[in-house]
């Protein structure tokens, strides 16, 4: 299987257990409801939720058990899109290739939107039985993960003299964190033991760092019809990213490296990973 026939059969089961799992739009109040439907509903590759499922796949047979915890990454992903995407931010009017939510809703639905997302992801993440994947999924997200990595990258706009240890901190944090908590809540759920979960968690950081990186490379070299959303706007804001302090192509080159190096750590991990090489391998032929 390619990782795009992959990351369709993952979306597909995601998006159905999703559809069953979040209220109805005539529940009031409806508002929030539509918001909420329109955010997680408006396309997505589920990227996230395809490595939650494959690193589940290597150490157990029955992923329809994964589905909860890696619906509920796929709804914190949003959450933070949706957030990224506000006036306060980044403030673009295209996600996804429709009109960003706050541009629909207004801005106020648009936090509350965001804010109810994290809660039914947690909602959902409860519902494993190892505590340890609330944690790590709280940790990849708080002032250590995400929010310190948006923190720091809001902070460094129009910054010069970027180091690597500048755009590695964000990048890390802003993107990395979530992306390898997926891997590790996938494993954790099958009940992978530490060794291997220690492996995953080597392969989810290089995995995570190398997806920002070619995201700000696709901000550069794609257009708003290919990817959904407003190119060009990390240059605009003057953000802090890997093409701005290397270039692009000594970029791409790193992600390549940190792609192979994924893919050397998989090679001692005890299973079928072919699934996850794909995904890695996915990481730098995206074009989406
Ligand atoms: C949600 C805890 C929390 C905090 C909000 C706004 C914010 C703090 C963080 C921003 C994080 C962010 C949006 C990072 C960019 C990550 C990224 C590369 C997004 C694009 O991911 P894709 O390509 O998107 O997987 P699709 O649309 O395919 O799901």
């Amino acid at each position: 299987m390619t990782a795009t026939e992959y990351l369709n059969t993952c979306k597909d089961k995601v998006n159905a257990f999703l559809d069953e799992y979040l209220l109805s739009e005539k529940v009031e109040p409806e508002i929030i409801h539509k918001a909420i439907r329109y955010s997680v509903f408006s396309g997505g590759k589920r990227f996230r939720a395809a490595l939650c499922m494959a690193a589940y796949d290597v150490f157990d047979g029955d992923n329809e058990r994964v589905l909860p915890v890696a619906a509920g990454i796929e709804l914190i992903h949003t959450y933070s899109l949706i957030h990224d995407d506000l006036p306060c931010m980044d403030d673009d009017d295209l996600r996804r290739g429709k009109p960003t939510l706050h541009k629909v809703y207004g801005e106020n639905i648009a936090v509350l939107a965001g804010d109810a997302l994290n809660a039914l992801a947690f909602d959902l993440v409860s519902r494993a039985e190892d505590c340890r994947i609330i944690r790590i999924l709280a940790g990849a997200i708080g002032t250590e993960g995400m929010i310190g990595g948006q923190v720091a990258d809001v902070l460094s706009c129009g910054k010069k003299n970027i180091s690597r240890e500048d755009v590695e901190f964000i990048h890390t944090r802003k993107t990395a964190a979530l992306i390898n908590a997926s891997v590790r809540l996938g494993a954790l759920t099958a009940r992978a033991p530490e060794e291997e979960l220690n492996k995953c968690r080597e392969f989810g950081s290089r995995i995570g760092l190398a997806f920002q990186i070619v995201d700000d490379i696709l901000d550069i070299v794609s257009s708003d019809e290919v990817l959904g959303k407003d190119v060009g706007s990390d240059k605009e804001l003057d953000k802090t990213t890997y093409p701005k302090v290397f270039g692009v192509d000594h970029s791409r080159e790193m992600a390549r490296e940190m792609v192979d190096q994924a893919c050397e750590i998989l090679s001692s991990v005890r299973g079928d990973t072919t699934i996850m090489r794909e995904l890695a391998g996915f990481v730098i032929k995206r074009v989406y």
